[in-house]
């Protein structure tokens, strides 16, 4: 029996309230922080995986804590599959959308094609990646390298600040590190992965449009540095015998700033991260540990900015009596989006009466893990401001539901081809 289609207004609502259940759910009270394996992450499976079972998808857990909700093909039959979603894990202190809306407007959107009485000649599945951020360990798209079969077993041995590591993390939350290797998805069997993300930029806001679709996606490289002096006493040791790790950072600091603003417009180095050791107010700062993120829409010119950065910052430590050591967490080339995928979600924005643009992503995203083993395609949602990893994070409920709206329509498109093939 069919039912009246929801409007984009009715189904933005929907999605809104969602997301707001889902932001209640965090390891620190009075803000959404929710990392990878933590007590917070346990409970939202347990909340999005009972709103995927109340809308009739089978729900599982794989060998990295990714939910996986699943519709077969109408007619059954071990079929081709359509992969959805995106991560769940948020930022420290993080907005309600990121990654989130990706997995709450798939369940929203296969909700009503099943509502509208649609048939779907292929399977779905929505996967909520638990580990996107990489903000507990520092291995970032770690769940979706495990659905492409491109997991680096280093991952298992870092360890969280509490010196827990990601494999004994896994065993606790009741995944066994073993088995990572069936966490991988066959490429032969998928017709392609869709995610549904806020833009966490300004551009669509300035070109007055609800969504866009991704062209690419930003390589990027994560790394962590630590500056190695000399600890001593704030009272006595004279200024000009100091071996200060702290001051030998933040002329790195700026360094590396002024690195990012001679480069290309899109290439940006930030170091979010900083800790001060020992850390006591009268010691001068024996040690430094710090993160490095270096991106661009291409990448020479990250992986330029990237030499010039550790020359700078081996000139600096060497000019301090300091040490420096550079080690690499995630290093991910610039990821072009699946033209077929892009054309087929701007058909379905200019469908809705909408303009539709393309853009690159300067943020990373589940997509640029999938895209190596499967055809890969994002469509992104007007960010307030452009302001993400930030709780003030927020978009209009209705741009919302128009995306949820363009990822039905865009779902349907791959079912007529699929019919036809
Ligand atoms: O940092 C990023 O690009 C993404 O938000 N994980
Ligand atoms: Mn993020
Ligand atoms: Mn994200």
């Amino acid at each position: 029996m069919t039912e009246t289609a929801r409007t984009p207004a009715e189904l933005g609502a929907l999605t809104q309230s969602l997301l707001d259940d889902l932001a209640l759910v965090t390891d620190e009270p009075g803000r959404v922080t929710r990392t990878y394996l933590s007590p917070a992450h346990a409970r939202s499976i347990d909340l999005v995986g009972g709103w995927m079972r109340a809308r009739g998808l089978t729900t599982g857990l794989d060998a990295v804590a990714t939910l996986r909700g699943r519709r077969d093909a109408d007619g059954g039959g071990a079929g081709r599959i359509v992969l959805l979603g995106s991560h769940i894990d948020t930022v420290v202190d993080a907005g309600k959308l990121d990654g989130c809306l990706g997995v709450v407007a798939s369940i929203v959107a296969l909700e009503e094609i099943a509502r509208r009485g649609v048939r779907l000649p292929f399977a779905v599945e929505i996967l909520a990646f638990g580990d996107e951020e990489g903000v507990r360990f520092p291995s970032p798209l770690s769940s979706s390298s495990a659905a492409t079969g491109t997991y680096r077993r280093e991952w298992l041995d870092v360890r969280d600040r509490d010196g827990i590591s990601l494999a004994e993390a896994l065993r606790a939350f009741g995944c066994d590190p073993a088995r990572i290797g069936e966490a991988a998805i066959d490429p032969a069997r998928v017709i392609g992965f869709l995610e549904v993300h806020i833009e966490q930029g300004p551009r669509l806001e300035d070109w007055g449009l609800p969504l866009g679709v991704v062209t690419s996606i930003a390589g990027q490289t994560r790394m962590g540095f630590t500056l190695e002096g000399m600890a001593g006493h704030a009272g006595t040791v004279p200024m000009g015998l100091r071996r200060d790790a702290f001051t030998g950072l933040a002329e790195i600091a700026l360094a590396v700033e002024r690195i990012g603003r001679e480069g290309t417009s899109d290439l940006v180095a930030t170091i979010g991260r900083v800790a001060v050791l020992p850390g006591a107010g009268n010691t001068v700062p024996g040690r430094v540990e710090a993160s490095l993120d270096v991106r661009a829409g291409a990448d020479a010119p990250r992986l330029v900015a990237l030499d010039r950065i550790r020359h700078q910052a081996e000139r600096i430590a060497k000019k301090r009596g300091l040490t420096v050591a550079f080690e690499r967490h995630v290093d991910v080339p610039t990821v072009a989006m699946d033209d077929g995928l892009q054309d087929a979600f701007a058909r379905a924005v200019l469908s809705l009466g909408l303009d539709t643009r393309r853009l690159p992503s300067g943020a990373g995203h589940d997509a640029m893990a999938m895209a190596r083993r499967f055809p890969a395609a994002m469509l992104f949602v007007r960010s307030k401001d452009g302001i993400s990893h930030n709780p003030r994070e927020w978009s209009d409920p209705l741009d919302l539901g128009l995306a949820v709206e363009a990822l039905i329509r865009t779902l349907l498109q791959l079912a007529e081809q699929e019919r036809a093939r």
